[in-house]
């Protein structure tokens, strides 16, 4: 590992104006650089340990004050990153942060790289890799459902049960191994009864994780929903009614709406991105159509499509071309202007596709649209049935890792089963724990760790 003898510092708050603004300093001189810009208020002999001092930073070369400050000394190993660690909160402006951090880097700290402070946390123990990751997920989470579930994981929810399965197979090596010694020694080369046994224990709990992935994604990436339908049908009144503000033009003239809109809103803790469309007709005009042709390229790359029919005409050939056109996405499909006289029936809709149930709603008076919400969250979620699970993974690598343990392990099985020699079955079950401390940062390589943390900010 990288020898960490250079001390970071950078501003942890971002780029603008606020009431305060951190320069956060890690490393073996962040004291010494204290000592050197430091001025507290009152006589202090050392600063004690994770107290807040008041005072100025000084320009060492004049004496003069560049900010009055709150600072903090966390001497290692508590502090975040298991250094010595200082925290500088000066007035929240750019020109005043960026000032103290010329002078702490004058004084001999270096600009931190993106994610580095985490990056040391993890080198230095105070976090495994994946709760580094769920740092980085807590501070973009976008729903409080999204936030839940990385601080879950930033306390360590999934590293202990991962612990736990790590413990279950070195017994279960442990056991191997002691039937390869009994070869030796020319007793029996078979394997305890129950070691298939304990191995697939293993496997369905990992599964039971795997199975928790697609909900873990959708909390925090989100679902892409196109609303489309012919012109006038009410799209942009159902994007406004699901924002619960006037975002899109709402016209009774056909073709109003020519490009896209795109808003996300928060259904059950599922970041939900809407994405209004231009009205699908045939007799377009050329800027019309080409909004029209994108409209299909939408919905083709959406997780899910609202169509929407308007219940006051006749169903027409462009609603039928718009339900054909998504015959293999998941659908929402709603009747608008529930509201006027109904000139269309659900027997109607389902001849033409008997498997979608129709959601009656007013776009414009608000009628069905919590039924639509649930609608589009039960459709998101499938069934909902792991939504109280304890550990919920959220991060493709986790997934792709824990896949190939799994994979590893039910080689393992195989190889006890067919009673070939238990050294195999050892083989395999080495391999699946390498795969399993690939999610912890245990046996991850430097390059995978670097391509982790440069998706962080500079300052966490
Ligand atoms: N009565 C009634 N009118 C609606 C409803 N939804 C939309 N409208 C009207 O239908 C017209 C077209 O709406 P708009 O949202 O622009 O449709 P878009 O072309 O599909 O985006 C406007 O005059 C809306 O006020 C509804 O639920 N009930
Ligand atoms: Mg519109």
């Amino acid at each position: 590992m990288l020898v960490r003898d250079d001390t970071i510092a950078a501003i942890a708050t971002p780029h603008g104006v606020g009431g305060i603004g951190i320069v956060r300093v890690s490393g073996p001189d962040a004291e010494e650089i204290c000592q050197i810009l430091f001025r507290p208020a009152t006589d202090t002999d050392s600063l004690k340990n994770h107290h807040l001092y008041h005072g100025d930073i000084i320009s060492p070369e004049t004496g003069s004050s560049i900010d009055e400050v709150l600072l903090a000394l966390m001497r290692k190993p508590h502090s975040y990153t298991g250094e010595d660690t200082l925290e500088i909160n000066c007035h929240g402006g750019h020109l005043i942060l960026q000032a103290v951090l010329d002078k702490v880097i004058k004084a001999g700290a270096r600009p931190a790289e993106p994610g580095e402070f985490t990056k040391r946390a993890y080198l230095n123990g105070r976090l495994d890799l994946s709760q580094a990751e769920a740092v980085m997920d807590l501070i973009t989470a976008r729903t409080d459902r999204g936030r839940a579930i990385a601080l879950s994981g930033l306390k360590g929810n999934l590293s202990e049960k991962l612990q736990l399965i790590r413990s279950s197979l070195i017994e279960i090596l442990t056991s191997l191994e002691s039937s390869i010694d009994f070869t030796e020694e020319d007793i029996s080369s078979k394997p305890p009864r129950n070691i298939s046994q304990d191995v697939e224990d293993v496997i369905i709990l990992i599964n039971d994780i795997l199975s928790t992935y697609k909900e873990g994604k959708l909390f925090r990436d989100g679902l892409n929903v196109v609303i489309t339908g012919k012109p006038n049908v009410g799209k942009s009144s159902l994007l406004n009614r699901l924002l619960g503000e006037r975002r899109a033009i709402v016209t009774s003239i056909p073709g109003t709406t020519r490009d896209f809109i795109e808003e996300t809103i928060n259904i059950g803790g599922i970041p939900v991105k809407l994405t209004d469309t231009a009205g699908v007709r045939k007799s377009a005009e050329t800027i019309e159509k080409e909004g029209i042709e994108f409209v299909w390229e939408k919905a083709l790359a959406a997780d899910m499509v609202i169509i929407l029919i308007d219940g006051n005409t006749r169903f027409a050939d462009e609603d039928f071309e718009v339900i054909n056109r998504n015959r293999n996405k998941r659908i929402v499909l709603a009747i608008n202007k529930s509201d006027l006289p109904h000139k269309i029936t659900n027997a109607e809709i389902n001849d033409i596709i008997p498997d979608v149930e129709p959601l009656w709603i007013s776009a414009k008076y608000g009628d069905g649209i919590s039924e639509l919400k649930e609608k589009i969250y039960s459709l998101a979620s499938d069934s909902g049935e792991h939504m109280a699970s304890d550990v919920i993974l959220t991060n493709l690598r986790h997934k792709n890792a824990l896949e190939k343990t799994a994979e590893f392990l039910a080689a393992a099985k195989d190889n006890i089963s067919r009673e070939n020699s238990p050294e195999l079955a050892a083989f395999d079950i080495r391999d699946a724990l390498d795969h399993l401390g690939d999610i912890a940062g245990e046996t991850t390589n430097e390059d995978v760790l670097d391509r982790i943390f440069s998706n962080f900010c500079i300052g966490k």
